[in-house]
């Protein structure tokens, strides 16, 4: 009996080290949320999108503005443009790192 409480312990522990380990890997990798451009302003470097929630940034659907981490993003960006975005956090500015067209 007392082996097998151990053994329980021993899987859980293993279990809890590898949700560790995951989120430690999965912090760097891009966390996508789909959305749809609905303004594009080239000379600002700003775009509008309406987004579904953003779990990485703990962020409820809305409509907002985001600037481009590259400003070459812009040409592939035009109103009703819909895709997958990663969006970050960057020093309070709230920006668009990445995206999948679709
Ligand atoms: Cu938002």
């Amino acid at each position: 009996m007392r082996k097998t409480i151990r053994s329980i312990c021993a899987a859980a522990a293993v279990a809890a080290s590898l949700t560790l380990t995951s989120h430690t890997v999965w912090a760097n990798e891009p966390v996508w949320t789909k959305g749809e451009v609905t303004k594009v302003d080239k000379e600002l470097g700003k775009v509008t999108i309406r987004h579904e929630e953003i779990t990485n940034l703990e962020m409820p659907p809305m409509r907002m503005i985001f600037r481009v981490a590259d400003p070459a993003m812009l040409d592939q960006l035009a109103v009703g443009q819909k895709g997958e975005f990663y969006f970050v956090d960057e020093n309070g500015r709230m920006m668009i790192k990445q995206i999948k067209p679709k």
